[in-house]
């Protein structure tokens, strides 16, 4: 029987691109210079989308292979595939959740750390010389027993709640509902107010229409000029362009992320800032879990094409 045509929308690790050739026609859609006339010719013959998070599918793929059964998302977040779309035309997708929740959080409570101790400014004041020049290090604000807001208590919000509980901070969350494995911490629905009650508001929601820019303005202006944020969930969640202004004018102390707008191309404005702790959307990237990720993404199609049950159903 012949292999089942697959469209590869991203780069994925030798690990995972030998096992993927072997069992399938992996079509490299990333390697094609002229994406238009790749998706005409190839269209037709796929029957399965293999995708990253942050790339998800286009509506022009969507379009251009009418045979297609499942998309494979390398990835928890699914907000870049067009979900309803697919439900309509009869399209399983599948996702990776829970192999990567802990390493999201661990980058998330690392982030905290790191900037509001300034790890990175204080490393390249020891490798520039200023510690022997200028002397020692500006003081920082103490990490330990202050507020953390956990915008969104779904795995990620948990796993990062369980961590920064054993630093000594109280932990208050926002979510459509109080979750009873939460109940030392404190419930406050509205993020406006979450905001104002917190010193670190961190944003573990998954993405979605209804989450776009849910950091409003209003929200960065309640968090306040003692306030940071830290972002592992998408760049979506906040208001990109509030987000700047509050950190140009520093009424927000300070900001942690890991996803941007136009990523990889960041806001040029971003660069600019020393208040702001920037990170290359890795915060599932360790070789253990990518590994598992890249499994899942395999033993879906797998059992897609066998008629077998799917292991991590979007819709
Ligand atoms: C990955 C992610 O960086 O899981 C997600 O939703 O954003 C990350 O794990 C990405 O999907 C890998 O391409």
């Amino acid at each position: 029987m012949s292999k089942p045509n697959v469209l590869q929308v991203g780069f994925y690790p030798k690990w995972d691109q030998e096992p993927l050739d072997a069992a399938f026609n992996m079509h490299k859609y990333f390697e094609a210079d002229d994406k238009s006339a790749f998706l005409s010719t190839v269209g037709p013959d796929i029957k399965a989308i293999a995708t990253r998070g942050e790339l998800g599918t286009t509506q022009e793929m969507l379009d251009a292979c009418p045979n297609l059964e499942i998309v494979c998302v390398y990835g928890v977040g699914f907000d870049a595939v067009d979900v309803d779309a697919c439900s309509t035309r009869g399209i399983h997708v599948t996702n990776t959740p829970d192999v990567l929740t802990k390493d999201v959080a661990d980058l998330g409570v690392t982030m905290l750390l790191a900037q509001s101790r300034s790890i990175i400014g204080a490393s390249q004041w020891v490798r520039d010389g200023s510690w022997a020049a200028k002397g020692l290090y500006p003081l920082q604000s103490r990490v330990w027993g202050k507020k953390v807001g956990i915008l969104g208590l779904g795995r990620i919000g948990y796993e990062v709640a369980k961590r920064l509980s054993g630093f000594d901070l109280d932990i208050a969350y926002a979510d459509i509902e109080a979750k009873e494995y939460a109940p030392d911490w404190i419930f406050i629905p509205d993020p406006v107010s979450l905001a104002a009650h917190a010193d670190f508001l961190v944003v573990t929601l998954a993405a979605s229409e209804k989450t776009r820019h849910i950091v409003s303005k209003e929200v960065l202006d309640a968090l306040g000029p003692e306030g940071s944020i830290i972002n592992i969930s998408r760049a979506s969640n906040i208001d990109e362009e509030a987000l700047l202004t509050a950190l140009e004018n520093q009424t927000i102390r300070s900001a942690a992320l890991d996803v941007f707008e136009s990523e990889p191309n960041l806001n040029p404005r971003f660069l600019e800032l020393d208040n702001v702790l920037l990170q290359p959307h890795h915060a599932s990237g360790t070789f253990e879990t990518r590994k598992e990720m890249g499994k899942l993404v395999r033993d879906n199609l797998l059992a897609h094409f066998a008629g077998a049950p799917l292991l991590t159903k979007v819709n």
